[in-house]
């Protein structure tokens, strides 16, 4: 089995993200930011992090999208401002999002920019949003902030969702075969 984790959105809180990826660094086969950090993308706290540019962060140094392929799963990374993703509709809005994934081949697709949390399985992909750390916005927003670890197994993929105390959100768990 093959473990990812998936954080998104913190907007300058450096501290729950420094705390999270040093917790889940020694665990994890790879570790995505899907944007809006508002930090450097020089700060070491992204050594070794596959991250994206969103639409509060500055530095052009960040990329506006990754394809990565890590353990035979190949990922499709972006913010989504680019993509039209929007909060309104969030799960409804996946096409700019799908065409890309699809034509990079990826069967991961990592997002954020709405802060709403959620896993959807569409169109043989499975869009990832870890939901915001900090700003979490919707109504699982009483969570106080959200972030996802992704577990690969043989025949199926598993998103769970963690709260800004490390805690696993059971009910939140989507799985979608493989
Ligand atoms: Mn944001």
């Amino acid at each position: 089995m093959s473990k990812f984790l998936i954080v998104s959105d913190v907007h300058g809180d450096r501290d729950i993200l420094s705390q999270i990826i040093d917790k889940w660094r020694p665990h994890v086969d790879g570790l995505f930011f899907n944007g809006d950090s508002e930090l450097s993308a020089q700060d070491n706290v992204f050594d070794g992090v596959s991250t994206v540019i969103g639409n509060m962060d500055y530095d052009p140094n960040f990329a506006e999208s990754n394809t990565v392929t890590l353990k035979d799963v190949t990922f499709f990374q972006t913010h989504g401002h680019l993509y039209d993703v929007r909060a309104f509709n969030a799960w409804a809005n996946l096409e700019k999002l799908d065409t890309s994934a699809e034509k990079n081949g990826a069967q991961i697709v990592l997002f954020g920019h709405t802060h709403l949390d959620g896993a959807v399985a569409y169109n043989n992909k499975l869009f990832i949003n870890p939901g915001s750390t900090t700003l979490p916005k919707g109504p699982r927003s009483i969570i106080g902030g959200t972030y996802a670890l992704l577990l690969v197994e043989q025949n199926k993929f598993i998103v769970q969702f963690y709260n800004r105390s490390h805690q696993l959100l059971e009910d939140l768990t989507v799985e979608m075969s493989r």
